[in-house]
């Protein structure tokens, strides 16, 4: 199946919009907005979990696959939804949490009650110590001891997120299942949560090198668990994508490749860790622009050459705004945002917006640890005062780098909570809501919504765009994203100032401009002057 002429657009239901006056947003809410959603131009919504859940990681900690949690809704609540969507030409993404469930699980429960049947669905080792030297992505040991049993169960990320055993085949079973059942409710794809940590060697020991990522990060079985999931459940023909942790271009060759018979697509981060010192997300530097570069041309050309597909991306629930972090979210907060949705939508690979992200939404704001709600961000916000930094600086790190930075309530208005409640929000908003909202965006001619409109148009209106060739231009310029789309004698060429410095390069040959974030453009046939954060984008006009 090819998705490269769509476009996903990511919403994160407890901060999109809430309809019952709870401060949480809703299933609901998320109807009330679809004609905002369809005048965008999407055309799949991925909605993260809103499975029953304990919430202690907004639903990434599932307690129950096939039920609405009643925060959210009812189960009538959303097959209205995917009707609804479904009317507007929209198809319905679900995140399936497929590496772990909560302990509030059946599953989970039954084991730790001593069931011997369930406890082989998870990773248990007995012992007195803890069985390997693993660390939790959200800090802390990976393991938990259950006393009652003495026995220790593998947690990647929090305590209450404990991790299935896929080399069970009955946990494979289950998990179909809950696909199965998702796909007959008229779900038209799935994402998938950290896929390419399911598959864990039977035997686990100690990393002398690291936090025991190697050993099962594109683990063992990982592949063949993929392909039986897909062929099993019978989603090969709908749209999949793996959310995939510290993967290689090897290995997401084979998640998207044509005919591999695993995935459609899938997302990986390494563009997103150019700002982390030493790869220390909690050790802050600014970004590294060529190194930026380097990864896009390398990850492109790569997957073009192997036939694999991307999901091109720079937001989503788990990342800052990227106008706080790689534009300028203040005097050129419109411009640079325009520019950096230019440089992803026109890429090789299926584009995602993640919701407020279309209005150039900037990062929480938040100055105080009692606004954090996040589970990973307060964990380390203790980490980081126990490693010696005063809480100034435990604040700054995490103003920069908190997930919270995303989930503040969607902007939509400016009245009271931005549009999202009537209630008390659940996180508070970013106080800048009265200038930046959908209402007005809707409004201005030139906004950063409008801009996004046009470019998912632009994707649409040109083959070039969804299937062509791609190369990079310019590589000794480490501040100007540029390359070059072709296909059939069809070409399309895009420049991105990643800067607010002007630069100037060498151009010539006949193009017309097609899109761009100033009113007009300055090339004189020969060279070309970008502007502070300037984009273009341009179509070769054919001399017959
Ligand atoms: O995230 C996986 C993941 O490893 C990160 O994006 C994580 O948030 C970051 O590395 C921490 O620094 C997925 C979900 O997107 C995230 O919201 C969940 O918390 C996580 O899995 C566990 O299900």
């Amino acid at each position: 199946m090819d998705f490269s002429n769509k476009v996903v657009y990511e919403i994160y239901p407890k901060s999109f919009q809430d309809s019952n006056h709870d401060g949480v947003g809703d299933l609901r809410g998320v109807i009330q907005r679809l004609d905002y959603l369809a005048e965008l131009g999407v055309d799949y919504l991925w909605l993260t979990p809103f499975f029953v859940s304990p919430q202690r990681d907004n639903g990434y900690d599932v307690a129950d696959y096939c039920r609405v949690d009643p925060r959210f809704g009812t189960m009538a609540d959303l097959e209205e939804l995917v009707e609804q969507a479904g009317r507007r030409g929209m198809g319905l993404m679900l995140d399936m949490v497929f590496n772990h469930t909560s302990t509030q699980h059946r599953w989970f429960q039954k084991a730790r009650a001593g069931d011997p049947v369930y406890q082989d669905y998870y990773i248990f080792r007995s012992g007195e110590k803890l069985p390997t030297n693993w660390v939790s992505k959200f800090g802390g040991p990976a393991w938990k001891y259950v006393p009652e049993l003495g026995k220790w169960y593998l947690h990647l990320f929090d305590e209450t997120q404990a991790d299935l055993n896929w080399n069970n085949p009955r946990v494979r079973e289950e998990l179909k299942n809950v696909l199965r059942f998702w796909k007959g409710k008229g779900i038209q794809g799935f994402r998938f949560d950290v896929v390419n940590l399911i598959s864990k060697p039977d035997v686990l020991e100690d990393d002398q090198e690291g936090d025991g990522r190697r050993f099962y990060t594109d683990g063992p079985h990982v592949h063949e668990f993929l392909q039986e999931l897909v062929r099993d459940a019978g989603i090969g023909d709908m749209i999949t994508v793996g959310e995939m942790s510290s993967t290689s271009l090897e290995n997401c060759l084979q998640y998207s490749g044509a005919g591999t018979g695993e995935l459609s697509m899938c997302f990986n981060f390494h563009h997103l860790k150019v700002d982390y010192r030493d790869g220390d997300k909690w050790s802050l530097m600014p970004p590294d622009r060529a190194a930026l570069l380097r990864l896009f041309d390398t990850w492109q050309i790569k997957m073009q050459e192997g036939n694999g597909w991307n999901a091109v991306f720079w937001c989503n629930h788990d990342q800052p705004r990227v106008v706080s972090r790689l534009g300028d979210d203040s005097v050129y907060r419109e411009v640079s945002a325009k520019m950096l949705a230019t440089c992803i939508h026109l890429l090789r690979g299926t584009p995602y917006i993640y919701q407020g992200e279309e209005l150039g939404m900037t990062n929480a704001g938040f100055t105080s640890i009692d606004q954090y709600r996040d589970v990973e961000s307060r964990n380390y916000y203790q980490i980081l005062l126990d490693a010696g930094k005063t809480p100034a600086e435990a604040l700054d790190i995490l103003a920069a780098r908190s997930r919270d930075n995303a989930r503040t309530p969607m902007q939509w208005d400016a009245g009271e909570n931005a549009g999202f409640t009537d209630g008390e929000p659940w996180i508070p908003v970013q106080s800048n809501y009265r200038e930046i909202n959908a209402e007005a965006a809707l409004r201005q001619p030139d906004s950063v919504f409008h801009y996004y409109q046009a470019l998912i148009r632009l994707r649409k209106e040109l083959p070039v765009i969804q299937e062509g060739d791609i190369s990079f231009l310019y590589p000794d310029q480490s501040d100007v994203f540029a390359y070059r789309r072709t296909l059939d004698g069809e070409e399309v060429l895009v420049f991105c100032n990643l800067l607010s410095k002007e630069r100037s390069l060498p151009l010539t040959g006949c193009y017309e401009k097609r899109l761009g974030n100033y009113p007009d453009i300055q090339w004189d046939g020969q060279t070309v002057t970008l502007r502070p954060y300037e984009a273009v984008v341009l179509t070769a006009v054919s001399n017959l």
